[in-house]
């Protein structure tokens, strides 16, 4: 095991930060040019070295394979609006030049057994350091919001239950899981126009902040595409 693990994580933390940014800036793009865009929200995190550790026991990980085997030591998590726009995000992903596609996993189409669905990329990620470029592996969870409103609540029950669901709650996961993919095929139904009323109210804010009425976006705009208010 690294003896010193904040200096090994920190090439993953830069990782993290910088394409928390590049994502982050895909979607400003997008609203810049009064397009709908794919990407909602962006988080990520570096895994915690307790949960590292854990899961290289659990998979029979050895030291020298960590960074090879462990492809989720830097995490990223696109929240979409529609299933379509996940898709989009995959284009979008594999056009770029500053990372490589190493691996796809299609859990949307091959929904797993507990009923969570989402689409993963492995990525080959070059991050700059004082001794040289360093390339190292980021995976990118890219799911609707109602697929992580679902993944989210399941992952808090199973700190819970350690993943031994008891028969009855497993069940109604699974139905839950089905429950938030119809409501994704539902909106995506009328996709045409909700888009179409987002899109007239992001110009109506554009024109308010032209007239100087309300400055809207400046209170409303997070970085991370949240609409709350900033403390900052
Ligand atoms: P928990 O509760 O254990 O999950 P920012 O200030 O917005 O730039 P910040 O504060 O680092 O960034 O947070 P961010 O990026 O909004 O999101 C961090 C949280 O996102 C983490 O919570 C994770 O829950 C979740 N997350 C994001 N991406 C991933 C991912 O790829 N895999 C996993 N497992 N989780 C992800 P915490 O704080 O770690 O707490
Ligand atoms: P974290 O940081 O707690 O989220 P493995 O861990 O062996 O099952 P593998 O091969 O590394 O999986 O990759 P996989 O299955 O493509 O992706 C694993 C990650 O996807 C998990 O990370 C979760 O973030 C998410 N995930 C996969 N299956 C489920 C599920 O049934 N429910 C929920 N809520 N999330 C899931 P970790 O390792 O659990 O770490």
């Amino acid at each position: 095991m690294p003896k010193d693990w904040e200096l090994f994580l920190m090439p993953y933390k830069q990782a993290v930060d910088e394409l928390k940014i590049k994502l982050r800036g895909m979607r400003k793009q997008f609203q810049q040019e009064n397009a709908h865009t794919p990407i909602e929200f962006v988080t990520g995190r570096v895994k915690p070295v307790d949960s590292i550790i854990e899961k290289m026991h659990r998979r029979q990980i050895s030291e020298d394979l960590m960074e090879q085997d462990l492809q989720d030591i830097a995490g990223l998590r696109i929240m979409c609006q529609f299933v379509e726009d996940i898709y989009q995000v995959v284009d979008l992903l594999h056009q770029r030049t500053d990372m490589e596609v190493v691996e796809e996993r299609d859990y949307i189409t091959n929904v797993k057994p507990s009923g969570y669905r989402s689409y993963h990329m492995v990525i080959m990620y070059p991050v700059q350091t004082v001794h040289g470029e360093k390339k190292l592996l980021a995976e990118i969870q890219i799911r609707t919001l109602s697929m992580n409103f679902w993944a989210t609540i399941e992952h808090s029950l199973n700190y819970k239950y350690q993943g031994e669901f008891p028969d009855e709650i497993n069940e109604r996961l699974k139905r839950a899981a089905e429950a938030a993919f119809m409501l994704d095929q539902e909106m995506s139904a009328i996709r045409e126009e909700i888009q179409e009323a987002q899109q007239l109210f992001s110009y109506g804010k554009g024109q308010q902040m032209i007239d100087g009425t309300i400055e809207r976006n400046q209170i409303n705009d997070n970085d991370d595409g949240t609409t709350a208010p900033q403390d900052n």
